[in-house]
């Protein structure tokens, strides 16, 4: 008997191809719905620590795909965390771990369907965590999930996390302005 998560969740790993649009680099690597099958995922993929720079591994809710066009992230945003280049070594999988924890068990209280995954970039200028919710217009459930992501990754005082709408990001890229900082 294995334990069942309440969704089941999909994740992919991004590797950018030559000549291949952005989409395409995306591949699904599995889906699962125990708690079993997670770790025995967890446990078989490299650590993002380990990954190559440009690559990514997203998990998301089984049938929302890891991309801003997907129709349950077009309205949504999601909450950035940037991670330095010491915390790599350090820090970056211990966070990763408790952002995949808080979304399969569900703990953020009464907004757990506001999530729809999340995302780790590995980049020589900073790597990267993303938490993706639905609408970027629901205030306080993103403020609510802000702060649970936040104390669960115990940051210290002085590192911010910062909200940006995924519409804002399409128009101008990285450089986009928050919507919230906590
Ligand atoms: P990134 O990989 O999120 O961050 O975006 P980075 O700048 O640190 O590498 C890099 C580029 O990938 C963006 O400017 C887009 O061209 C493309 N890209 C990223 N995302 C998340 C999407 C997406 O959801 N859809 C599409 N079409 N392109 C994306």
């Amino acid at each position: 008997f294995k334990h069942p998560l309440r969704c089941k969740w999909t994740m992919w790993f991004f590797k950018i191809e030559p000549n291949l649009p952005w989409e395409d680099c995306q591949k699904e690597v599995t889906s699962f719905n125990t708690v079993e099958d997670f770790w025995s995922l967890y446990n078989h993929i490299e650590p993002p620590s380990r990954l190559k720079p440009g690559r990514d591994y997203s998990l998301f809710k089984e049938g929302i795909k890891p991309m801003w066009e997907d129709e349950r992230n077009c309205k949504g945003g999601r909450w950035l965390v940037t991670i330095n280049k010491q915390q790599r070594s350090t820090e970056l999988e211990i966070l990763w771990l408790e952002i995949l924890m808080l979304m399969i068990g569900e703990n953020f209280e009464d907004h757990n369907e506001e999530i729809c995954g999340a995302v780790v970039n590995i980049r020589n200028k900073g790597d990267k965590i993303g938490v993706w919710t639905a609408n970027s217009k629901n205030k306080c459930g993103i403020l609510k999930i802000g702060e649970i992501c936040k104390s669960a990754m115990k940051l210290n005082s002085t590192q911010t996390i910062t909200y940006q709408a995924h519409s804002a990001q399409q128009k101008k890229g990285s450089d986009v302005r928050s919507m919230y900082t906590i």
